[in-house]
């Protein structure tokens, strides 16, 4: 896969590449990132990318004659087809089904904005898909870059060690991960789950799905709503619900054990 990052800071890209998974899916060949920098295609002494807002009104706007000329040089490295994905607080939400799907593409184009955001007319014209990546306002485009990055990186085939790692990941049926544990069996007076010793793996499995649906329904009920799980899910969500029905919310806070302990 190809990505491309329009961007003010190609090193703050580079750089952050460098590490962990990503670092090695590069390194492996599996990903590559190129950079353009719309200061490399202003035409004044001063290489201008940004002006004043029109109607007035604090902070600047990226003008649109250099940042539409970077978009086209660095789509035209892309596949013919690669998307052109904006990241902005506008945008659609950002989630893993979105992830996937960019993740079976051979190119994707990102934009990463500076200042209080583009000329609208350079999405217009030059952008395919705005995405947000939360409901918080960052002072660049490039941090929501990287992360889009990384996202779509762990999912490349031969980038994780374990290929069935990504499919336990949290959101891939909808649901939050449940606790992880490693040695020493008691910590500071606080032991492991004893099932997790138990060796018995249906009994494991069963276990941390149970794990998985209590947290998601006590942390995130929005998702619970969404989500579509299949086989061994639905069938622990279905028992959630009833047991959850039957015992009148006593059952979520106190299954992920934290609103008794007050932190
Ligand atoms: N931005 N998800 C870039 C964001 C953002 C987000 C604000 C985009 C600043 C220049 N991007 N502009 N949230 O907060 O993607």
């Amino acid at each position: 896969m190809k990505i491309e990052v329009v961007t003010l800071f190609p090193r703050m890209i580079a750089v952050a590449l460098e590490f962990g998974i990503v670092g090695r899916a590069i390194g492996r060949g599996l990903l590559s990132v190129g950079t353009e920098d719309p200061r490399a295609h202003a035409t004044d002494a001063h290489r201008t990318v940004d002006d004043r807002p029109y109607g007035g009104g604090p902070g600047m706007v990226m003008k649109p004659e250099p940042l539409l000329a970077a978009i086209r040089a660095a789509h035209a490295r892309l596949p013919a087809g690669s998307p052109r994905v904006y990241l902005s607080a506008q945008g659609r939400p950002f989630r893993q089904a979105q992830a996937q799907e960019l993740a079976a593409l051979p190119g994707v184009l990102l934009l990463a904005g500076r200042y209080e955001g583009v000329d609208e007319r350079v999405i217009e014209l030059g952008i395919d898909l705005e995405l947000s990546v939360g409901d918080y306002v960052v002072s660049g485009g490039e941090l929501p870059a990287l992360t889009v990055i990384d996202a779509l990186a762990r999912l490349l085939p031969g980038a994780l060690g374990d290929e069935r790692s990504s499919l336990d990941d949290s959101f891939v049926q909808g649901l939050l991960e449940g606790p992880h544990y490693t040695r020493p069996e008691v910590f500071e007076g606080r032991s492991v789950p004893p099932v997790l010793l138990s060796g018995d793996h249906a009994d494991i499995r069963r276990w941390r799905l149970e794990q998985s649906v209590a947290r998601t329904a006590e942390r995130r009920p929005d998702l619970l709503a969404r989500a579509r799980p299949t086989g061994a899910a639905r069938r622990a969500l279905d028992e959630f619900q009833t047991g959850a029905s039957s015992d009148a919310g006593a059952g979520a806070a106190s299954a992920a054990g934290r609103e008794d302990r007050g932190d």
